[in-house]
C-alpha cells in the first residue's frame, strides 16, 4: 500500500492539458486497484490518462461499416480474442501459416486499442496509425463500456465482439498483472486483500465489472447482429464451435472446403495459449514502455483463483455476482 504522501499526488493528472484537467478535477476521485487514482467518468471508474484519450476517441473516431471492434473487460481474454479475430478475418491473406503475422507480433500490436494506443499522447505510444488508410476490415480493441463508445460505432453497421470472464479468475489475473508492472517499475505493489476490496467496490479500470458486462449484454440482446457476447470459459470449453460462430457473425463463415482442409484447427492452434506463450514475439519485448509482452500470458486456465482467494473472499464475490448479475442470463463456470 502506498503511503498517504504518495497517495496525495496523481502523477497522471500532472501530464494532462488544462481543459481536460478541469473536467477531471470536477469528478469523484478514489484511490483504487493497483495503487492508482480512479475518477468516476460517464458512469464508470477510470484513470486521468484514459479520460483524456476516451474524450478524444469519442470526438474524433469515425467508424466504417466494415470495422470490427473487440471489446472486453480487462483480463478476460482480450489477447486471445484479438488473435482469433485477426486470424479469422485475414485467413485468406495468410493461408500459409509460416509467414503469419501472429508468429512474429503480439496480438496487441496487430489490433490496436482506441484508448491505449490510437487516442493517446502520454502512454503506450507504439502504434501511430493512419486510420483512413488501414487495410479493411479494420480491427480495433477497447475496454471502454458500451455506452461510452464513439457515437459512430453505435450507429454504423460495424460489428462488436465482446468477451468477459468469471470475476474470480479475472481479478486474480488483473492483480498478478498490475503487481508485475509495479515491480518492473520499482513502484509499490498492492496486497491481494487491498485490491480485492477495490475490485468488489468497482474501483478498478472500467469498473464496476457488472455494469460493463450488463451494458454489452443488453445491446447484444437488442442487436444480436451487431454484438456477439462471449465468455472466456465457453471458448475454453468448445473453441471449435466458437471460432465458427465468430466467423459466421463476422459474415465470413468457413466453407466446407476450409473445414475439411483443417483451416479452423490451424487457427485454433495458432491462437492457443501454449503456442502464443512459446513464441519469441510474446516472450520478450515491451508494449509501450511498461507492459512486458510476457505478462499477457500467465496460466490461461479456469479456476486458478482457488490458489489465491480465501473462503471469505469467495463468499463475498459470489454474493456480489449473485446480487448484480442474477436474472441477467450471465453465469460463469468457475471450475476447471
Ligand atoms: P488485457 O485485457 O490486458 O489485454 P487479457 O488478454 O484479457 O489482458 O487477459 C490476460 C489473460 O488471458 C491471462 O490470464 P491468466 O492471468 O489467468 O493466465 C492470460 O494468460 C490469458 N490468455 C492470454 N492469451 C491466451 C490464449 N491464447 N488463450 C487463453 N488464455 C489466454
Amino acid at each position: 500500500m502506498a503511503s498517504t504522501e504518495e497517495q496525495s499526488k496523481d502523477e497522471q493528472l500532472e501530464a494532462i492539458g488544462e481543459e481536460c484537467k478541469n473536467l477531471i478535477l470536477s469528478l469523484p476521485k478514489e484511490y483504487g486497484f493497483g495503487n492508482q487514482y480512479f475518477y468516476f467518468f460517464q458512469g464508470f471508474w477510470t484513470t486521468a490518462a484514459q479520460i483524456q484519450s476516451i474524450i478524444s476517441f469519442q470526438n474524433h473516431f469515425q467508424a466504417k461499416d466494415s470495422d470490427v471492434v473487440v471489446a472486453t473487460v480487462p483480463k478476460s481474454g482480450t489477447t486471445w480474442l484479438k488473435a482469433l479475430t485477426f486470424a479469422i478475418i485475414n485467413r485468406h491473406h495468410f493461408s500459409s501459416l509460416h509467414n503469419h503475422p501472429l508468429l512474429t507480433s503480439n496480438p496487441h500490436e496487430l489490433v490496436p486499442f482506441f484508448e491505449l494506443n490510437i487516442y493517446t499522447d502520454i502512454s503506450w505510444q507504439f502504434a501511430k496509425l493512419d486510420l483512413l488508410n488501414m487495410i479493411e476490415p479494420r480491427i480495433f480493441g477497447t475496454h471502454i463500456p458500451f455506452h461510452s463508445l464513439a457515437k459512430s460505432i453505435k450507429e454504423s453497421n460495424c460489428k462488436i465482439i465482446y468477451i468477459c470472464r468469471n470475476p474470480f479468475d479475472t481479478f486474480v489475473s488483473y492483480w498478478n498483472f498490475m503487481n508485475k508492472i509495479a515491480l518492473n517499475q520499482s513502484l509499490p505493489t498492492s496486497t491481494l486483500e487491498d485490491d480485492f476490496e477495490k475490485y468488489c467496490e468497482g474501483l478498478c479500470h472500467v469498473g464496476p465489472f457488472w455494469d460493463h458486462m450488463l451494458g454489452y449484454l443488453k445491446e447484444s440482446k437488442a442487436r444480436p447482429n451487431k454484438i456477439l457476447f462471449l465468455k472466456y470459459e465457453d471458448l475454453k470449453e468448445d473453441i471449435n464451435f466458437h471460432v465458427k460462430r465468430i466467423a459466421e457473425f463476422l459474415g465470413c463463415p468457413f466453407t466446407q472446403e476450409e473445414e475439411s482442409n483443417g483451416v479452423i484447427e490451424n487457427i485454433i492452434n495458432l491462437c492457443s495459449f501454449e503456442k502464443m506463450k512459446g513464441l519469441e514475439a510474446n516472450k520478450s519485448g515491451v508494449l509501450g514502455k511498461i507492459y512486458d509482452k510476457k505478462y499477457f500470458f500467465r496460466k490461461g486456465e479456469i479456476g486458478d483463483w482457488i490458489n489465491y482467494l480465501s473462503p471469505s473472499m469467495v463468499d463475498k464475490l459470489s454474493k456480489i455476482i449473485e446480487e448484480k448479475l442474477s436474472g441477467s442470463g450471465i453465469s460463469f463456470n468457475v471450475c476447471p
